[in-house]
């Protein structure tokens, strides 16, 4: 089931860039767009990496509190926020849940709040959120400013029982753009137990709204290659984004030919 949608779990301090040293939350893949590379696909380019922490409660004012008219915080004593002071930039949060009950409904619900600080443009800031690939972005014009905006994606789990949820935000225009994120449920039913189930290596989609999804598609498609596999060894088999690679990963002891 999903893990952390409260923030309060605690987190893992990122590698510094700078003095910045950003907290990925417990639970959660936290990647942002590297300056000078596409906002998610977009004409737009990411300017600069922004802040990406926990907000505690003690840190917060009184009406901003839990539960108060401009509350921050919507579970336990804490709230991601990710923000920058005046570049554009484009951040993710993912976790791949498992061992959902496959062909079940699940409904998963993601509230973001964007301060928008008097933006103009309503695509200035955006937020989307996508399970195994569906989704969309919202933007800043439809979130409004400081309201708690509930992405809220319905879905039929897939034969594999596992969701790839994955959370962006970005900010388009060198201007100051804060996003809150909290209080992440997910209503699934959980799958049967599978003790000796053989793991499987999931396909990463990396969902990519728009318009670098081509480098998903320009993999080879309609070919068959054959393996021979010793008896008494399973196969396990992925899909990867790589054109024209194929990755084999061995046990120890085992050497491969290439015919
Ligand atoms: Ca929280």
């Amino acid at each position: 089931m999903l893990k952390n949608g409260t923030f309060t779990e605690g987190w893992m301090d990122m590698p510094p860039v700078g003095n910045l040293i950003n907290q990925q939350p417990n639970g959660w893949i936290l990647r942002w767009v590297e300056p000078g590379n596409s906002l998610f696909g977009a004409g737009d380019k990411a300017g600069g990496v922004p802040e990406c922490v926990h907000k505690l409660a003690g840190q917060l004012p009184a009406n901003e509190q839990l539960g108060a008219k401009d509350a921050l915080i919507l579970a336990g004593t804490s709230t991601y926020k990710v923000f920058h002071a005046g570049s554009p930039f484009g951040v993710e949060l993912k976790q791949v849940v498992t061992g959902l009950k496959p062909g079940s409904k699940a409904t998963l619900v993601v509230p973001i709040l964007a301060v928008l600080y008097d933006e103009t443009d309503p695509f200035g800031a955006e937020s989307g959120v996508w399970v195994n690939g569906q989704g969309e972005w919202i933007n800043g014009g439809q979130m409004g400013n400081r309201k708690w905006h509930r992405h809220k994606v319905t879905f039929t789990v897939p034969d594999n029982g596992t969701a790839i949820i994955e959370i962006r935000v970005k900010s388009k225009w060198p201007r100051k753009k804060d996003f809150f994120i909290d209080g992440i449920t997910l209503e699934a039913k959980p799958g049967p137990e599978t003790e000796n189930e053989i793991p499987k290596i999931l396909p990463d989609p990396i969902v990519i709204p728009d318009r670098d999804k081509e480098t998903a598609e320009a993999a080879t498609t309609g070919q068959t290659i054959s393996i021979k596999v010793p008896s008494g060894m399973k196969l396990i088999t992925a899909v990867s984004n790589e054109a024209n690679t194929i990755i084999l990963v061995v046990p120890p002891g085992v050497s491969v030919q290439k015919s």
